[in-house]
């Protein structure tokens, strides 16, 4: 049997005011980040998109088997072979594949088949998730892979917006075009397809509002 190893946890220890002004602030800024369409292809240095996927390699995970990976892509040619495979995708998707409501909905944002920012933003983040491990050669199945790989992404997205930058969380559907173009191997599973990168100048987001509290809170005090 495998023994467990504790050591001494680290915790932070502020007073109730600098916790109540870190989560205003904290708030704050969240509250700043949008996601884009229109990018600018001005480059931006590959350690600060390390630094960004290591902070997203510190979610949880089930039984912290971390079930991800990342593919970073800056190569021109692989992002033509993305974006033309995205395309042929999402073409089907709005001439008949989503339901007539569902494109009534994506109005407001003013999406279309079309996906050229997946050439001009300077990277693209491909994430992951492993569905199973093979351990001498036997496969082991990873466990709340969705729900892990979600926490990463979200953390992803939080350090992306920390670090200056901007992103969209694309979902061209189906992504199995993904693990093909990338290589994969075959435990993993396309999860989103992020380009990163500056805004273009003069980028428009429409205009949304966030839901208050008293829609998505409910209490038991
Ligand atoms: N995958 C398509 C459609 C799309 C769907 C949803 I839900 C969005 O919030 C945005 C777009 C696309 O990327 O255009």
């Amino acid at each position: 049997m495998v023994k467990s190893k504790f050591i001494p946890f680290e915790g932070q220890d502020l007073t109730e005011e600098e916790m109540l002004t870190r989560s205003i602030e904290n708030y704050s800024f969240m509250n700043t980040r949008r996601s884009i369409r229109q990018f600018s292809d001005r480059p931006v240095p590959r350690e600060i998109l390390e630094n960004i996927i290591k902070a997203a390699s510190t979610a949880p995970s089930g039984a912290h088997k971390q079930p991800w990976s990342f593919c970073l892509i800056s190569n021109p040619e692989m992002k033509s072979k993305i974006k033309e495979a995205a395309e042929i995708e999402e073409k089907e998707n709005y001439s008949g594949r989503m339901s007539e409501q569902w494109v009534k909905d994506l109005n407001p944002f003013g999406t279309n088949w079309q996906k050229p920012f997946l050439e001009i933003a300077p990277w693209l983040i491909v994430v992951f998730k492993r569905v199973y491990e093979t351990v001498d050669g036997k496969k082991r199945n990873n466990y709340y892979v969705g729900e892990s790989v979600g926490i990463a992404t979200g953390m992803l997205l939080t350090a992306i917006h920390r670090a200056g930058l901007c992103s969209l969380t694309h979902t061209p559907s189906p992504m199995n075009f993904l693990a093909e173009v990338l290589q994969r191997p075959r435990n993993e599973r396309a999860f989103l397809l992020i380009p990163v990168g500056y805004p273009a100048e003069d980028t428009m987001v429409p205009d949304i509002n966030r839901k208050p509290i008293e829609e998505i809170i409910t209490y038991f005090e």
